[in-house]
């Protein structure tokens, strides 16, 4: 099993699978809220980024996603500026999430620390653009099972992208443990066996590889009513295939999580538990 270490300006984070689950802040991405979309917009972002930022961290978000792709902003231009920000207000590693490479870079430059690069798809394109990057800033980096052909419906498919990702990677020497895989959840509410081929592929990840895995798992149960239910249902069995460091918004999520590792034995005494329990009776 292999130890992922990010840092910020001076915490460092490492995933792996023999400790507890590592939570990755979902909500810094525009995605499905129209007030942080208009606000990436207009310009007018300060007080909404700091506050999520503060939120998820006094949530238990161990590391923060963050995205700003709303339609017609330069990313280029916002993502180091919304990364400033974030450092500035939290001191937890970041993970820079774009589709735009030269958004990456811009974030990479005025990084502080070592940062998880989200992410590198299996085309060539994306290889050739990426891949440099993560070698050159010395940064992790999340591989995506696709590539041109969109997501792979089957185990096996899913597999090929991972070995030819790994492979690109070995050979301009990223090393294996700075790869985390994302297996890719999809709808089980268009889909009923995408669940089933998900849980499979990061089984087949974590045996093959013993690499970390992750996962934009709330897609999971995009399209149906009550997600947080079956989120809450998922993200446990995903824990005990292999994965370790879930893109989520920790809130919903931290107390089924907590539980899940104290029963895969990582909480010793159940002592992070019975803190955490002790401190928020409120939640349960
Ligand atoms: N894999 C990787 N990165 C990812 C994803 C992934 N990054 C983006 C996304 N998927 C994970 N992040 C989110 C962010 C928001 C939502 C879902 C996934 C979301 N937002 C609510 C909505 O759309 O209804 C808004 C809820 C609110 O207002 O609180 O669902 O898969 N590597």
């Amino acid at each position: 099993m292999m130890e992922t270490r990010l840092s910020s300006a001076s915490k460092e984070v490492v995933i792996s699978g023999v400790k507890q689950t590592v939570f990755i802040g979902e909500r810094i991405n525009p995605t499905g809220k129209k007030k942080l979309a208009e606000a990436l917009k207009s310009g007018d972002y300060e007080k909404i980024i700091r506050r999520e930022a503060r939120e998820q961290v006094a949530a238990g978000a161990d590391i923060l996603d963050v995205n700003v792709g709303a339609g017609g902003v330069d990313e280029v231009a916002l993502l180091p500026e919304v990364l400033k920000m974030v450092m500035d207000e939290v001191d937890v590693p970041l993970c820079i999430d774009s589709g735009n490479p030269y958004a990456i870079e811009a974030a990479l430059k005025v990084y502080k620390g070592k940062p998880l690069i989200n992410s590198v798809k299996g085309e060539e394109s994306s290889l050739q653009k990426v891949l440099p990057l993560v070698k050159e800033y010395g940064a992790a980096v999340i591989a995506l099972t696709l590539d041109d052909n969109g997501i792979p419906k089957d185990v096996d498919s899913r597999m090929k992208v991972v070995d030819k990702i790994i492979e690109r990677c070995v050979k301009i020497g990223i090393p294996v443990e700075d790869i985390i895989v994302d297996c890719l959840a999809l709808s089980v509410g268009v889909d009923n066996n995408a669940g089933l081929v998900t849980l499979e592929t990061i089984k087949k990840v974590n045996e093959k590889y013993g690499v970390n895995i992750t996962l934009g798992a709330s897609n999971i149960s995009f399209s149906l009513p009550g997600r947080e239910v079956i989120n809450n249902a998922f993200l446990p069995i995903a824990v005990a295939a292999g994965l370790t460091c879930p893109i989520v918004d920790v809130a919903k999520v931290r107390k089924s999580i907590m539980a899940t590792d104290l029963i895969l034995g990582r909480d010793k005494f159940a002592m992070r538990y019975i803190k955490y329990f002790r401190q928020n009776k409120d939640l349960f």
